[in-house]
């Protein structure tokens, strides 16, 4: 996909519904029967939105959706936090991980139209980093950068959330290289294209700054809920 290429909803559907071409690579998705799925519908999560959100399906593993590789590892890794903050810092993985972690179980959903159910990471809230940095007010978007030219963005209210997170674990075990090791970032209730693999810079930044994806006719906001797939 090139970075400006608009994508329309025709182009979507064809994809969604044949080889996946725009987004990610073609793969196995192994969803659930239709009767589970219309189960998992009809069940409400604690804030009231039903488990799976309008156009998803479950599928029972995650995907590899593919993406530039970064060749970061766990020994030479480094986040580049700045921007609009007072205490701008470069961190190490041991610093990452010297902060306080967190445990975290939730839904992710792709675009495309998948969502994994109790999906488990571990990692570090982007509040916390958000406070080590001392994020100034004139700040009111973060930009994940990754490898490549992969990039995404969200509102600094969005980065606030307790389920905003740089995940370093998956599963139980370290993150896979192909889910985006060492760290990635994670904001599950976006579709997943805001959760960044191969994190490599976070930027506090006053004017936003669409990624890749948003900047290529996905939608700014992204909220599954909201089913706003397309901007
Ligand atoms: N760096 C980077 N991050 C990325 C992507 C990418 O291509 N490059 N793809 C996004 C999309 S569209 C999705 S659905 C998820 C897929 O993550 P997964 O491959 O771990 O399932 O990563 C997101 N983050
Ligand atoms: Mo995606």
């Amino acid at each position: 996909m090139g970075k400006n290429k608009k994508i329309t909803r025709r182009d979507f559907m064809a994809a969604a519904g044949g080889t996946l071409v725009s987004i990610g690579l073609p793969g196995v998705f192994v969803k659930l029967m239709d009767s589970e799925n219309r189960a998992l519908a009809a069940e409400l999560r604690p804030d009231g939105r039903p488990r799976i959100p309008p156009g998803q399906h479950a599928v029972k593993a995650l995907p590899n959706m593919g993406g530039t590789r970064g060749d970061r590892t766990v020994s030479n890794w480094r986040l580049e936090i700045g921007g609009e903050a007072a205490e701008p810092r470069t961190l190490k993985y041991d610093d990452l991980m010297d902060l306080k972690q967190m445990d975290l179980t939730c839904d992710v959903h792709c675009v495309t139209g998948w969502t994994l159910l109790d999906s488990r990471w571990r990692g570090v809230p982007v509040k916390t980093i958000m406070d080590l940095v001392q994020v100034k007010d004139s700040a009111r978007f973060v930009i994940f950068e990754a490898a490549g030219d992969y990039s995404s963005n969200i509102p600094i209210s969005e980065a606030r959330k307790d389920n905003v997170i740089l995940a370093h674990s998956y599963a139980g075990s370290d993150l896979p290289h192909i889910h985006g090791a060492p760290v990635r970032g994670l904001v599950p209730d976006r579709y997943f294209y805001k959760s960044v693999k191969w994190l490599k810079a976070i930027r506090f930044e006053a004017v936003d700054e669409p990624g890749y994806y948003e900047s290529s006719g996905y939608s700014n906001s992204a909220d599954p809920w909201k089913e706003e797939r397309f901007d």
